[in-house]
């Protein structure tokens, strides 16, 4: 809000009057007293229900921070221009010399051009470094501005030249720079990933609510540090963007500064031709809750405004769509004087001063450094709320000829006179055959330059984005501890659900580990079996408590605390996903092991955020990941958009993650420790993915030796007590649920006159990665015995026929198929899931008892050992219906409503 007198242009006398008023009040007590007398009077009409529908979330087109709230700079800009152009010629350099070399790799010159004015202020004067002190700060950049990263870096000796001219050739000796921040290619170099648009939101919000729940679980001292990121104004189209920003206000993250490049384009084109995206942008946050700070005017529009007491230059400012702006930023200044002065007379005389080539010239904010620096400034002293600062730019800044254009994000090479005349601007002390060649541009050590920007990295802790992993050990739990899984459960039916909730509870009690146990779940405890952690272990909120639970006289009450251990994400899977990151990540980004479990409706993990735990992976995630009422037929009644019969075959996609389906919950135990043993003290940088059923059955007690098979995918859980006659062998290999229907179709076979043994699989993915491995080990060497893999060692003595079923599709068991020494089929459910009791399902999909038996004969037949008579009496005694529907295609019959009988 503004002091300046104005001039009231009315002749509405009662009005004026009013007007007259506040601002004699604005004048004499200041902005705040005139708050407070607005909202009274808005009050006090509300009172009476008389609320104006056309208030809005917005505050004028203009900078949030007027000119006399504005602080002095810190910093010699005419040093830090040089700087910056010397970033950003190499910036673009990087890109054009990839070009020249024909390889085709890629790049953008574009983003980077506009947004490098506000990352060198921040670099120059904000981004603090961790220390003893410092909690520091998580910087993350909009991914396509990556070149100026690099280039910057240059200047600071912490990538050589060999690597910038790798730009995008990561195969090159000496490793080249990743075309993105991706921490899994360069560890010690970038902090979060981001490339994929929209998710650097969520997770840069539940990076900052994660800080504060370390500190108020007394995990990590309360010594500060923001987390910053950077986005697109196209990429807040993104629904995770907006989608997520509540929880950032109702968590009061003031340790988290969102900054909006707003160059009014995207890939194709305009971001909001028709509308303002500051304006939007503006209304979606400060209705979310958040502080908004917008930057929009440089400083020479400042005494413009000066000039406008009757409001035209503003008017005219409000008017003016982002089209036209766009517009603007490729037109002569004659051009634009014409087009925004139109027949407005007195605008004409407030734009006078200036001249047509300064009309052109005149910058946007985000290309002032003052400005930058007085929201940065601000943004960093809020407390209680997170900022949203919207910075207007010119998409390609600088790019003389494609500044504004449609065209300029795709952007890729300049013609030699181009190139020439860029460097010359930019001050480029290389000769024009070097230029023209795009040559990097060092300066001397000793320069000016290159001293100004090492004194203010070391007065601001030291280089930033850095990745240092100083994280303490774990011990390796003793598989003891999990002395109840290994036993069995008797004669009492439990799943594989209820199993891992006994042992979660008993890490959470662990001497040395329980305190880093962080339990995740979105609104799904109860589907768990979780509800008794609430009690005992909190609910985390960073308001603790303000009221009585409806359930606090009961044993298991909602217990929400401030030192509350388990996150309850709500209905947000993204949310809790980025949680995942977050404690998945603490290790590397503050030096504490949290270890997280995120336990969800496994349907709605990989194929609702896949992308996200792809992003895990990117960025060397530890944790558990567990797909809760898995299994295509063991989640019963829930029909085809809960039944999950695909995350293990889409988890085999990440690279770095073990993904396990237990059947028993001595297997998970033995699973969980390995885990624990090979992320937190081993230090490997995996990532796991379990399934958990809702199938209550015994639990076996684990058998002798198995421990091994259990973390490398298979062992024989059982071995027949009949002989084989004539050959009749079967080898039946169960995984998850469905282990119980093999063991019962082990009885229905051995009924049949056929030997059976069963083989727990708990994982088709790593059994096949291994023997992929070993066959590409063979196949690469040139000499010597080929090896063989675990499979290979396994199965090697046995023979018969081998039979698997799962409750995931057929391509999980067939990826082992190649090893199998002998005939194998494979059960598994492909199509769509269905509303039906747990048999029912399990005959639809064809991995009941029966059909495990059956396909078992068949099999036998196919190799001549039951005959074709014997296998028609047997799929009668099966009840095996030839001309049953195939699954994978069909549905049921599908329903007529609305059908009158006549
Ligand atoms: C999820 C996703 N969709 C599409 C892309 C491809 N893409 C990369 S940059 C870009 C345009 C970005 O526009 P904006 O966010 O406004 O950033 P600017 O380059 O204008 O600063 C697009 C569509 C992507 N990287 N991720
Ligand atoms: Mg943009």
């Amino acid at each position: 809000m503004s002091t300046n007198p104005v001039d009231i242009p009315t002749d509405d006398i009662e009005l004026e009057e009013w007007l007259e008023s506040i601002e004699s009040v604005l004048r004499t007590e200041g902005p705040d007293r005139a708050k407070v007398i607005f909202r009274g009077v808005r009050d006090y009409l509300a009172r009476s229900n008389i609320v104006a529908e056309d208030a809005t979330l917005n505050t004028p087109y203009r900078n949030t921070i007027p000119l006399s709230e504005q602080p002095p700079y810190p910093g010699d800009i005419e040093i830090e221009e040089r700087l910056e152009n010397i970033i950003r010629w190499n910036a673009m350099a990087m890109v054009l010399r990839g070009y020249d070399s024909g390889t085709g790799v890629g790049g953008h010159i574009g983003t980077y051009a506009s947004a490098a004015t506000m990352q060198e202020v921040g670099f120059n004067h904000v981004f603090r470094k961790r220390s003893e002190r410092y909690g520091g700060d998580l910087v993350n950049v909009q991914a396509h501005a990556a070149t100026g990263i690099y280039a910057r870096a240059f200047l600071e000796g912490r990538v050589t030249r060999k690597q910038l001219d790798n730009y995008r050739r990561e195969l090159q000796p000496g490793g080249g720079l990743s075309s993105y921040p991706h921490p899994r290619n360069m560890p010690d170099f970038w902090q979060m990933p981001c490339a994929s648009m929209g998710l650097s939101t969520p997770s840069a919000i539940y990076q900052a609510r994660f800080v504060k729940y370390l500190e108020n679980r007394g995990l990590k001292p309360r010594n500060g540090g923001k987390v910053w990121v950077f986005i697109g104004d196209g990429e807040a189209d993104e629904p995770e963007v907006l989608g997520t920003i509540n929880i950032a206000a109702r968590e009061q993250l003031d340790n988290l500064i969102l900054v909006a490049n707003c160059n009014l384009q995207r890939l194709d084109g305009p971001v909001r031709g028709n509308g303002k995206i500051i304006q939007e942008l503006e209304r979606n946050f400060r209705g979310a809750g958040w502080n908004v700070i917008k930057v929009i005017w440089s400083g020479e529009w400042d005494p413009l405004f000066a000039q406008d007491r009757d409001g035209v230059l503003q008017e005219r400012m409000e008017q003016a769509v982002d089209g036209d702006y766009q517009m603007y930023s490729v037109s002569s200044g004659k051009e634009v004087r014409e087009h925004w002065v139109g027949t407005n007379r007195r605008l004409a005389e407030i734009m006078q001063p200036l001249s047509d080539e300064k009309i052109r010239c005149i910058r946007r904010g985000g290309h002032d450094q003052h400005k930058i620096y007085a929201a940065f400034e601000r943004a960093v002293q809020t407390r209680g709320q997170p900022t949203a600062i919207l910075i207007k730019t010119i998409k390609g800044y600088g790019m003389q000829g494609y500044e504004g254009s449609n065209a300029v994000h795709q952007k890729k090479s300049l013609s030699i006179e181009e190139r020439v005349e860029t460097g010359r601007r930019l001050g480029i002390p290389l000769s024009d055959e070097e230029l023209a060649k795009a040559e990097f541009y060092l300066p001397p050590e000793n320069s000016e330059e290159t001293l100004y920007l090492r004194t203010h990295r070391r007065a601001l802790g030291g280089w930033l984005p850095d990745r240092k992993v100083v994280c303490p050990t774990l011990p390796s739990p003793d598989l003891a501890l999990f002395r109840e899984q290994l036993n069995g459960s008797g004669k009492r039916a439990i799943s594989t659900t209820m199993a891992f909730v006994r042992m979660l509870t008993k890490l959470m009690q662990h001497d040395e580990l329980g305190r880093y146990i962080v339990p995740i779940v979105p609104d799904e405890a109860r589907t768990f079996g979780m509800e008794a952690l609430f009690r005992r272990a909190g609910i985390y909120s960073s308001e603790g408590q303000k009221y009585k639970p409806v359930d606090s006289s009961t044993l298991m009450p909602y217990r929400e605390a401030k030192d509350g251990q388990i996150l309850q994400e709500g209905i947000c899977e993204v949310g809790a996903m980025a949680s995942f990151m977050a404690a998945g990540t603490a290790y590397a980004v503050h030096g504490i092991p949290t270890i997280p479990f995120y336990v969800f409706y496994s349907i709605f993990g990989f194929q609702r955020v896949g992308d996200m735990i792809w992003a895990c992976g990117d960025m060397l995630s530890r944790g558990f990941l567990l797909g809760g009422t898995a299994g295509r037929t063991t989640l019963n009644g829930e029909g085809l958009q809960h039944e999950d019969g695909h995350s293990q075959v889409v988890a085999n996609t990440i690279p770095n993650m073990r993904s396990y389906d237990p059947a028993f919950a001595y297997e998970l135990a033995v699973i969980i420790t390995d885990g624990i043993k090979r992320m937190y003290y081993q230090q490997e940088e995996i990532f796991y993915y379990l399934t958990l059923y809702n199938e209550n059955y015994p639990m076996p007690a684990i058998p002798n030796g198995a421990e091994d098979g259990i973390i490398r995918g298979l062992y024989r859980f059982q071995k027949s007590n009949s002989k084989p006659k004539k050959g009749r062998k079967a080898h039946l290999l169960g995984s998850g649920a469905i282990m119980t229907q093999v063991l019962d179709a082990r009885e229905l076979l051995e009924n049949l006159g056929v030997s059976a043994d069963v083989w727990s699989a708990t994982s088709y993915n790593e059994l096949a990665r291994e023997a992929l491995s070993v066959a590409r080990a063979n196949r690469l060497r040139k000499t010597g015995e080929p090896t063989t893999s675990y499979l290979e060692n396994v199965l090697k003595d046995e023979s018969g026929v081998f039979i698997a079923a799962s409750d995931f599709m057929k391509a999980l068991p067939l990826s082992i198929a190649k090893w199998v020494p002998g005939h194998y089929a494979v059960l598994g459910t492909d199509g769509f899931g269905l509303s039906e009791s747990r048999p029912d399902l399990r005959d639809h999909f064809e991995v009941s008892a029966e059909h495990i038996a059956y396909t078992a004969m068949a099999a036998l037949a196919d190799e001549r050992l039951v005959s074709a008579k014997e296998l028609s009496k047997a799929g009668s005694q099966l009840s095996i219906d030839p001309g049953k529907l195939n699954p994978a295609i069909e549905g049921p019959a599908q329903i007529k409503t609305g059908a009158h009988p006549d």
